[in-house]
């Protein structure tokens, strides 16, 4: 009944405890209620990879400061949409061709290698690197990590999940995707939790068209996953995207009533809701970086980056041939 150590003012048995008693037993198969999996431990990281200097980098890639701003005008010219298809396209080839690679045995550094090559062979900038400082090529967030896990040497285990989370930088603009795969043969709970997930997405793209209210996009998402009792991530927001990895608006994937904006056609954004089986809160592990879930138990994650058009919404990440699944 002490308070926790992280200073949150909660008791300890209900904020790090789990946390604590998996990383004491190093690893070992967690007997923690509702944990079936080892606890993801960090790994070591391999060497910065480069990139040739021929290819155009964003603002922060020297610095690892974004300069440009968050704001000025959301609605994008038709000139930009252009550069942001074929951003979004590229950025789809990439992690087609990390999910290729997926299997038990490989390590997620193997996977920021091979996103690593193919964004260079597309003539395109790894959006990840060094934004921020951020070390790699891509996220891989492996079961209990929520978000902006950063590939190292661990090798993917059969039953495993991981997000691959791929960010472009091509023709001076960001196209951001992510899906979550299974690593050889999953348990039915980590499928649900994948497909639900998946489904989240779906329906939070879905309620975007002209003049709708972006907190709706967050009511859908939240309304599926809490009927299908899992919860959402409250930490990570979708974000407008263009020139800047990162602009407004906001996109929360719960429902926020103070939410202000709607949308208009020309907005380019991401919706991207992490969904956890337990409850949605969040620790950072000391790299500063690697978000997992304070119970220990799986986290899922998909990411779209998409377009609000004159009458409805256009996907900008699908596989080329797949069809838009709603136009309005
Ligand atoms: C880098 C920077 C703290 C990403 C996204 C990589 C991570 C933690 C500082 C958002 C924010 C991806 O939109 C994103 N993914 O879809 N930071 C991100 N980083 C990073
Ligand atoms: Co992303
Ligand atoms: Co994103």
């Amino acid at each position: 009944n002490d308070p926790c150590w992280c200073g949150s003012g909660n008791k300890y048995k209900k904020c790090h405890q789990a946390r604590d008693l998996l990383s004491a037993m190093g690893g070992g198969v967690a007997r923690v209620a509702g944990v079936q999996s080892k606890a993801v431990q960090p790994y070591l990281i391999s060497p910065r990879r480069s990139v040739p200097a021929s290819i155009p980098r964003p603002d922060y890639a020297l610095t690892g400061k974004p300069q440009g701003p968050r704001s000025r005008t959301l609605v994008k010219s038709p000139e930009q949409i252009e550069r942001m298809r074929t951003a979004c396209r590229a950025a789809r080839q990439v992690l087609d061709l990390c999910k290729a690679a997926v299997r038990p045995g490989i390590t997620t550094d193997e996977i920021d290698a091979i996103a690593h090559q193919a964004y260079i062979d597309l003539g395109g900038y790894p959006s990840t690197l060094n934004y921020h400082g951020y070390p790699k090529s891509l996220c891989t967030s492996v079961n209990e990590v929520i978000c902006h896990g950063i590939p190292d040497l661990r090798q993917l285990e059969n039953g495993d999940i991981v997000n691959l989370d791929v960010t472009i930088f091509l023709n001076g603009m960001h196209g951001d995707l992510s899906e979550t795969v299974f690593v050889g043969t999953i348990d039915a709970e980590s499928k649900r939790l994948v497909d639900v997930t998946h489904e989240c997405l779906m329906r939070g793209i879905a309620t975007v068209k002209p003049g709708s209210a972006i907190r709706d996009i967050g009511r859908a998402i939240q309304t599926y996953a809490e009927a299908n009792h899992f919860s959402v991530v409250r930490a990570f927001v979708g974000h407008g995207i263009g020139e800047q990895f990162h602009m407004d608006p906001q996109v929360a994937h719960y429902y926020d009533s103070n939410t202000r904006g709607e949308c208009v056609p020309g907005m380019t954004f991401t919706i991207e809701p992490m969904i956890n089986q337990g409850t949605w809160g969040h620790i950072t592990w000391d790299d500063h970086w690697t978000a997992v879930t304070a119970d220990g138990r799986r986290s899922a994650q998909f990411e779209h980056t998409i377009l609000v058009t004159e009458v409805g919404v256009e996907i900008l990440t699908l596989p080329d041939g797949v069809a838009q699944p709603f136009q309005h």
